[in-house]
């Protein structure tokens, strides 16, 4: 990667990818771009607003800036998805087929977040593996099945260097989260440094796979630098971390913040998705074939947490 551009950096991975990019690889290298103008992202590297639905856009800004990496962040997720199945698609696949277009005549290697979402009541629940049955519920997992197997067919039929990760909900403490079915585990953090108590909309027993930002940012790294000789999948990797519940996050606040309160008024539409999704998943492929390896639990992710977001609100 010598000259990478970010799509839909505005959002919770893509403002802190673009920092994370441009430390490795030089501001000057890394071209964040979004639907909206993004000042922080414009600070200190190259910045255009650009929509992802745009694809003549999309190319001129690739050929502009000599680009030969992609990270297409653009999504519309699980929960707000299915307030509006029609436009999650039209966003989600048109972000997606205008990057691996652009991928294609550009000579541009490409990377599409996945998601544990892409999985489905019928998958296994536990040690969900690598491959299996993906026969996801909402529009957001049939647009990340869609987008893996079409992401495979570029790269099969016309070379694209495609790479992608099935994330966990990813908690971070820059940019909230919008929209998704794991949200509660960023938002929990914040209101209990504000408000000593979070009313939780995901059911207190129902597992999730989760994943601490840096190592979210590390493993996009990791697997566009991996030799491709070694890489038997490309689209999309299982990686774990941690997976908890509601009650076991809110019992490892209490360590730091005993007199923390959690209730619950449960949302029908987070809980169906959140029970139709995995426990945990099997992440062996990914640690075998590119070196996968996360560094964050969710004790150490928890007093991290607590401790930025103490230090921003005084
Ligand atoms: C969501 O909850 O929709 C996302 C995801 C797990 O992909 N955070």
């Amino acid at each position: 990667m010598k000259h990478i551009l970010i799509v839909g950096a505005g959002g919770q991975i893509g403002s802190e990818l673009t920092t994370y990019l441009r430390k490795i690889y030089g501001n000057a290298n890394v071209v964040a771009t979004d639907v909206r103008e993004c000042k922080n992202l414009a600070a200190d590297g190259p910045f255009e607003v650009l929509d992802a639905l745009n694809a003549t856009s999309m190319a001129s800004v690739v050929a502009r800036h000599n680009i030969d990496t992609i990270f297409n962040l653009v999504a519309l997720l699980s929960a707000v998805g299915e307030r509006n199945p029609q436009m999650a698609w039209g966003v989600n696949m048109g972000a997606l087929m205008n990057s691996l277009e652009v991928a294609r005549q550009h000579h541009c290697a490409l990377f599409t977040p996945s998601s544990i979402g892409a999985f489905g009541p019928t998958s296994p629940k536990d040690g969900t593996p690598q491959d299996t049955i993906m026969q996801p519920t909402t529009v957001y997992g049939i647009c990340k099945v869609t987008g893996e197997l079409l992401s495979n067919y570029y790269h099969l039929k016309y070379g694209v260097d495609t790479r992608s990760v099935r994330f966990p909900g990813i908690i971070s403490n820059v940019t909230q989260p919008g929209g998704g079915t794991t949200d509660y585990a960023v938002e929990i953090y914040y209101e209990a440094v504000r408000n000593g108590k979070y009313t939780c909309a995901v059911p207190s027993d129902v597992y999730m796979d989760m994943i601490y930002m840096p190592d979210a940012l590390r493993a996009c790294v990791e697997l566009m630098e991996a030799d491709p000789r070694q890489l038997i999948h490309r689209n999309s990797f299982n990686i774990a971390s941690m997976s908890f519940t509601p009650e076991i996050i809110a019992a490892e606040i209490r360590k730091h913040i005993p007199e923390f309160e959690m209730d619950y008024y449960i949302d029908p539409v987070k809980r169906e998705i959140a029970e139709s999704w995995p426990n945990s998943l099997d992440d062996t492929c990914a640690r075998q074939e590119w070196g996968w390896k996360p560094e964050w639990d969710l004790e150490k992710m928890t007093t991290d947490m607590l401790n930025v977001i103490r230090s921003r609100e005084k």
